[in-house]
């Protein structure tokens, strides 16, 4: 079997050989009708009989493996992509540094495997349901396919954790799959595993900060599973990380447009304080402060799906093998970390202070600090349109020790710069920081929809070019 095509003759798309694996191709089949009424319930309200220019992969090779057509969403090929094995792989970290990679899993590491692709299959159908009722709202038909873009992507993420679990698990797998179909974010009684995937994405800014921030903690843990030692669970989150780039860059182009836009319009009407939020808010654009305010949301709540700065489970993770650091192989030192320390930020009678921890404890802290490097990137870039309009305002990530729900800040409360505040001066200041109920009627209010072919709602600038270079007319949605 050519192991870089894939394999689209049955109800299931692979490059995994489905066709000659009974057991596993009657579970995936099994479990279908399961996930598209899930769909259904919880996937884009409405739109589904709309024709969407979407990308299907049809091979797992990193030059051309992506085709571009119209699909009525409930008809796109889900399936089971791996990236290719690589001949002769072997662990890089941890105690079994150096030996072959598994391709089938060490009993002893089971439960703790399993863990974390559950967890890891959980966010995916999460971020599907948190962004159902966007379509409605689209600024355009190029955001609005996006959207969909994302969605069907996600749904095809939980098949490929979904795919780990029945072949690999037996029963517990089997009956882990379905609970991946059964809990819903935001549920009071059965809702997801992770606190940021329980939240709204309530509008188009939400949208794009949760595609830039939270996609972006996608990417970081997706790194460090793609070094693990269990090598079908490396092989299918290289290949998520292919589909992943494009949701980040959803995020960063979706925010810089915004604010190029809002800086556009304050140029024309000769505003030039980005404070003025009355007068920049008649201009029907989402002012600066707004935008830093939806920034700081997005970015905390990402933080805390970092887990704890000191933890045991991570230690175990890498340690057996099944979870590296952000790009393992560029690291220079002995990938095991057993006598090592890592800096890490800790609340010390009531001040935040640099410590010295052992590093293999560390390890969720020391990923998160890669990943603050990594979105502080692109929030230069949003800095640069501001600054080429000469409007004096910077975005800043907030201080990681800022509205915090899981780990060492959980049990303060601090402002943007990483002041401690009295809870009652939090109280007080919380809308300083965080968007008030105002802001978010605002934002809500513009939220009009925009659906006409190469037309852009009055608050976001268009795209620089379009998907697969389609002309600014193109109609990436016939709604029907
Ligand atoms: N909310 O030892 P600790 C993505 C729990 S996003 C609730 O620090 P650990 C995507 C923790 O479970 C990437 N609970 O945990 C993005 C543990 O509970 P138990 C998703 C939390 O394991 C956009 C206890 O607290 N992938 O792909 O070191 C769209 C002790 O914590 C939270 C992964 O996360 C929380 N935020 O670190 C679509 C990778 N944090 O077990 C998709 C897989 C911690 O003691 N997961 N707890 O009862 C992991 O690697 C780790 O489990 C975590 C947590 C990094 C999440």
């Amino acid at each position: 079997m050519n192991i870089v095509d894939v394999d689209y003759d049955g109800l299931i798309p692979n490059n995994v050989g489905l066709g000659s694996d009974e057991r596993v191709k009657r579970a995936l089949e099994k479990w279908h009708p399961g996930y598209i009424d899930w769909w259904n319930d919880m996937g884009p309200d409405g739109f589904q009989s709309s024709l969407v220019y979407l990308r299907t992969a049809v091979s797992v090779d990193p030059k051309g493996w992506a085709k571009f057509d119209y699909v009525k969403m409930p008809d796109y090929r889900w399936g089971i992509l791996l990236a290719p094995q690589l001949e002769g792989r072997k662990i890089a970290f941890g105690a079994h540094k150096g030996e072959a990679a598994w391709q089938e899993i060490p009993g002893e590491y089971r439960a703790m495997l399993r863990r974390l692709i559950v967890i890891q299959g959980d966010t995916e159908p999460a971020s599907v349901e948190q962004q159902r009722y966007l379509g409605k709202t689209a600024p355009s038909l190029y955001d609005m396919r996006n959207l969909f873009q994302v969605n069907v992507e996600e749904g095809r993420h939980l098949w490929a954790m979904v795919y780990l679990l029945q072949k690999y698990f037996g029963t517990d797998g089997r009956e882990e799959a379905e609970a991946l179909l059964q809990r819903r974010s935001g549920d009071p009684d059965t809702p997801r595993m992770l606190g940021a995937f329980n939240e709204k994405t309530p509008d188009w800014l939400s949208f794009f900060m949760f595609t830039y921030f939270t996609d972006r903690d996608g990417k970081m843990q997706l790194e460090a599973l793609a070094q693990s030692g269990f090598d079908p669970l490396s092989r299918t989150c290289r290949f998520m990380l292919t589909e992943e780039a494009h949701h980040m860059f959803v995020g960063e182009t979706g925010v810089t447009r915004i604010v190029q836009r809002t800086c556009e319009a304050m140029k024309e009407a000769g505003i030039s304080d980005p404070y003025d939020i009355t007068k920049v808010r008649k201009l029907g654009v989402i002012d600066l402060p707004t935008i830093q305010k939806k920034a700081n949301l997005h970015f905390s709540l990402t933080l805390d799906l970092f887990g704890n700065e000191i933890s045991t489970n991570a230690a175990n993770a890498f340690h057996a093998g099944l979870k590296g650091r952000f790009r393992e192989e560029r690291l220079q030192d002995d990938h095991q970390l057993e006598g090592g320390t890592y800096p890490v930020l800790r609340l010390k009678d009531g001040k935040i202070e640099k410590e010295d921890s052992p590093a293999l404890s560390a390890l969720n802290m020391r990923l998160r600090d890669d990943y603050v490097v990594d979105c502080n990137l692109g929030v230069s870039r949003w800095n640069k349109v501001i600054e080429q309009t000469g409007i004096q305002f910077q975005i800043k990530l907030p201080h990681v020790a800022f509205h915090r729900h899981i780990g060492e800040f959980s049990r303060t409360t601090a402002d943007v710069d990483g002041n401690v505040l009295s809870p009652a001066e939090w109280t007080e200041r919380r809308t300083d920081f965080l968007p008030s109920a105002q802001d978010k009627d605002y934002i809500e209010s513009l939220m009009q929809p925009q659906w006409e072919a190469g037309k852009f709602a009055g608050w976001i600038a268009p795209p620089k070019v379009g998907i697969d270079n389609k002309p600014g007319e193109f109609e990436y949605v016939k709604i029907a």
